[in-house]
């Protein structure tokens, strides 16, 4: 039996940044029909800023082992729509999944393959439980960058299709100051 060595690191929990980790930058470019104001979203375009940063240490895809990752998303807002993660549901479909709160405000918008949703606030301390087969994307709702860890399966895979082409059944937006969980007028099952 070869056996892996077992390691420590240490999260810098005012950047988010994991020593070591492999970095994935997603910018609005890379979020092209995410977003439901279009208008706003080309608008934005012309500054095309950074929405995330990933910071991930993962292993081979094998049954029984775990990745890890910390994301960095930024604040801001596409028209009234609070910046967000792509969102996804995991290739293996079964897989679970926890998200702990490190720093800054924002929330886990969840979802079953028949579109019912789940909003679950976050903040420093929050721990989430993604059940197996939900879709999950995370929103900063601050005015801060909202920093989390994620530890998943190693074999769980990233499912992005179904998220992309349909988005989830609600939205998370701005209104009169306070964030408002609204129906996707786009949405159909
Ligand atoms: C968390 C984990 C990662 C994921 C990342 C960004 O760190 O769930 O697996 O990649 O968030 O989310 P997405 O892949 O949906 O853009
Ligand atoms: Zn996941």
């Amino acid at each position: 039996m070869e056996y892996k060595l077992p390691m420590g690191v240490n999260i810098n929990l005012e950047t988010g940044v994991i020593p070591g980790a492999k970095k994935l930058v997603r910018r609005l470019s890379n979020l092209k029909g995410y977003f439901q104001d279009e208008e706003a979203y080309n608008e934005l375009l012309k500054e095309d800023p950074v929405v995330y940063e990933v910071y991930a240490i993962e292993q081979e895809e094998k049954d029984g082992d775990l990745n890890f990752a910390t994301t960095v998303l930024y604040p801001g807002k596409v028209g009234k729509e609070f910046f967000f993660t792509k969102g996804h549901f995991h290739a293996k479909a079964d897989r679970a999944e926890i998200y702990y709160g490190i720093k800054g405000e924002g929330g886990m918008l969840l979802q079953t393959p028949e579109g019912k949703a789940e909003w679950i606030e976050m903040g420093p301390g929050t721990v989430v439980y993604v059940p197996p087969y939900w879709a999950h994307r995370t929103v900063n709702t601050g005015d801060e960058p909202f920093i989390f860890l994620a530890v998943y399966p190693a074999d769980a895979g990233h499912d992005y299709g179904s998220i992309a082409e349909k988005g989830f059944s609600k939205l998370i937006i701005e209104g009169n100051g306070e964030v408002k969980v609204v129906d996707n007028p786009r949405w159909k099952e």
